[in-house]
């Protein structure tokens, strides 16, 4: 399958690249943001500083440092503010925007987290479904990406994800 769930820590895969849920300074924070940072090292901040921010929706490329992946993919999604300023398009935009960006890049293997449910409070009922349908939606139209893994690191959502993918899966 083209498409894997897995339980557990995003800054351990080894992936060509691995997706950061950024803010729009690109300068670093909390959640995964501040995960990947710290286990990619300084390199990343300096090069994160080069890039003037990322618009939501939007996504930029940098090298992954002393990351197993070779790549960092940066993203920005919506802060969820009741659903009704756009934050379902928006989020659908960053998984577009990372999986183009990871086709002019030549990357074949790639890793998404949650992008948005955590410190930006989006609901992972409705994220699970724009998450799963625009990748694997993505993936039957473009054969340039080989594997694509979603990355849970609670147990929660990695069975919503789960269910999810295989519902995909069956009503395809
Ligand atoms: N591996 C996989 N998933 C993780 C990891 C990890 N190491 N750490 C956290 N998660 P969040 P957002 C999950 O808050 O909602 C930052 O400060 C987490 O449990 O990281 O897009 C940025 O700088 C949740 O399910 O991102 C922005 O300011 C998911 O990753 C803001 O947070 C996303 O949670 C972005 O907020």
């Amino acid at each position: 399958m083209s498409v894997e769930v897995i339980l557990g820590d995003i800054t351990t895969l080894k992936t060509d690249a691995i997706v950061n849920a950024a803010n729009r300074s690109l300068l670093g924070g909390g959640g995964v943001d501040g995960a990947i940072h710290r286990a990619a090292g300084d390199k990343l901040d300096k090069a994160c500083k080069k890039l003037g921010g990322c618009n939501i929706g939007d996504a930029k490329l940098t090298k992954g440092y002393n990351l197993p992946a070779k790549y960092v993919i940066h993203t920005v999604g919506p802060v969820w503010q009741g659903g009704g300023s756009n934050e379902e398009s928006q989020l659908k935009q960053c998984y577009l925007s990372s999986l183009g960006l990871a086709v002019l890049s030549g990357i074949k293997t790639l890793a998404f987290p949650a992008i948005s449910c955590g410190i930006y409070r989006f609901p992972p009922e409705r994220a699970v479904l724009i998450a799963v349908s625009t990748v694997m939606g993505f993936l039957k139209r473009n054969t340039d990406i080989e594997k694509v893994y979603f990355v849970l690191i609670d147990e929660h959502l990695y069975n919503l994800y789960k269910d999810t993918v295989e519902d995909y899966e069956k009503n395809k």
